[in-house]
């Protein structure tokens, strides 16, 4: 992993006259000169508007588009037509919501969530309960982090229309056993599985048909990918069944003075000009994480996130959140030390160059579940190191120290 550090000239830089160390990742990861060069090689060649044109400019861009988005689907193990484009985890889940809703949801139906979800995994189900009638379940947490998939089971029945979980979570770092849960899921109901995959693309090796969901959610910018592009996999049985979300351009197949017809999956859910240079430099930077390996990419954060756990563990105070058993952990380390507030631990570590995030992470749930308002996140990627861990603890300790004296 010494050699992928080389692509990330953004690492190779001093804050406040101390090296950076960036353990920000699950919020937004760091760009390779290869997904920057993607995306401005596309726009000093290539750009035109997709879809729409004959001459070459348009031609290339619709290449290059429709490419990137073979390419995706090829990593996810999916078909081209089952893949579509989003602004990113948020804006595919809020589909989902929205449009598997309308086709799905009505009063007394059920939607089934969990402790652990992101606001992004969380809201829009619950807008489509206000607005359908439905009614949210909710799956609860052990103590270290994990869902009850006891509880699980005894939420699912005929009134489940949805299920919809996170593959790893971002605020208690544990990795979901979702193959163990979509069986689950088919045994007891007929509802659809969506996976929030904000937090699983970026790390794990995936393939979306073994994972036995219906739909799966992700974020370009988490996975050293840019920002404002991620997407939405789902079934094409599913992607068939949805209403439009959008109206506009691109997504109509007739349009009449009172109706129109839609275009086929995916491109009815892509309403007007979509973020073209985003959707080649998402196509980049899945070339680049499967050129090391994703394989290799989770056990390099697994190790680090062990050294985390187990030099933070010897810190005075200290409770790290999320499961007691590593290998149910991915490189997310959520951390309170007794007697100290998240943001001063953070501020602290900031005037060390270390970059974490303190907060609710947008996942309240998860606070309120263990009686707090906030933790310390530190998050890894596969160019952080071991040293980096190794100052990261120090400077908790150090900032520790300074608190409470
Ligand atoms: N789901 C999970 C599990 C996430 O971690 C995030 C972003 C989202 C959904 C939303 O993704 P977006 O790309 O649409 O914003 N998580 C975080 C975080 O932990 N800190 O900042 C953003």
């Amino acid at each position: 992993m010494d050699a992928v550090r080389r692509d990330f000239p953004v690492l190779d830089q001093t804050v406040g006259g101390k090296p950076l160390i960036y353990l920000d990742n699950a919020a937004s990861s760091q760009k390779p000169r290869q997904v920057v060069e993607a995306i401005s090689g596309y726009y000093y060649r290539d750009h035109a508007n997709v879809h729409r044109g004959v001459h070459e400019l348009a031609r290339r861009a619709t290449e290059a588009y429709e490419g990137a988005r073979e390419r995706v689907a090829r990593w996810l193990n999916a078909a081209a037509d089952e893949v579509v484009w989003t602004r990113g985890t948020s804006e595919a889940l809020n589909l989902v919501a929205f449009s598997l809703g309308r086709a799905r949801v009505g009063a007394g139906d059920e939607i089934v969530v969990s402790e652990m979800e992101h606001h992004s995994n969380l809201v829009p189900w619950q807008l489509l309960a206000a607005r359908s009638g439905a009614t949210l379940r909710h799956v609860g947490l052990s103590a270290d982090g994990r869902l009850e998939l006891d509880q699980l089971a005894d939420l699912l029945g005929a009134r489940t229309k949805v299920v919809a979980l996170s593959h790893v979570s971002n605020a208690l770092g544990t990795i979901n056993p979702v193959r163990e849960i979509g069986r689950l899921v088919r045994e007891r109901s007929e509802a659809a599985f969506v996976l929030d995959g904000a937090q699983g693309a970026p790390h794990l090796p995936l393939d979306v048909q073994a994972l036995g969901c219906d739909a799966y959610a992700f974020s370009g910018h988490k996975m050293c990918g840019p920002t404002g592009i991620g997407g939405l996999w789902a079934r094409r049985e599913l992607l068939d069944e949805m209403p439009p979300y959008q109206g506009g351009g691109e997504m109509i197949e007739r349009v009449h003075r009172d109706r129109s017809t839609w275009a086929e999956p995916p491109h009815k859910f892509e309403a007007g000009t979509p973020n073209i240079a985003g959707a080649v430099g998402m196509a980049a930077a899945v070339e680049y994480l499967e050129g090391v390996g994703l394989d290799a990419v989770h056990a390099h954060e697994a190790a680090l996130a062990a050294e985390a756990v187990s030099g933070l563990s010897e810190v005075e105070g200290m409770r790290i959140l999320g499961p007691a058993r590593i290998d149910e952990r991915a490189g997310v380390v959520p951390f309170v030390i007794d007697g100290t507030s998240a943001q001063d631990v953070a501020t602290i570590l900031d005037t060390e160059g270390i970059a974490v995030r303190a907060g609710h992470h947008c996942a309240q749930l998860v606070v309120d579940r263990y009686g707090l308002t906030a933790t310390v996140r530190a998050s890894f990627y596969l160019y952080n190191t071991i040293e980096e861990v190794a100052r990261l603890v120090a400077g908790v300790r150090r900032a520790r120290n300074l608190l409470l004296g």
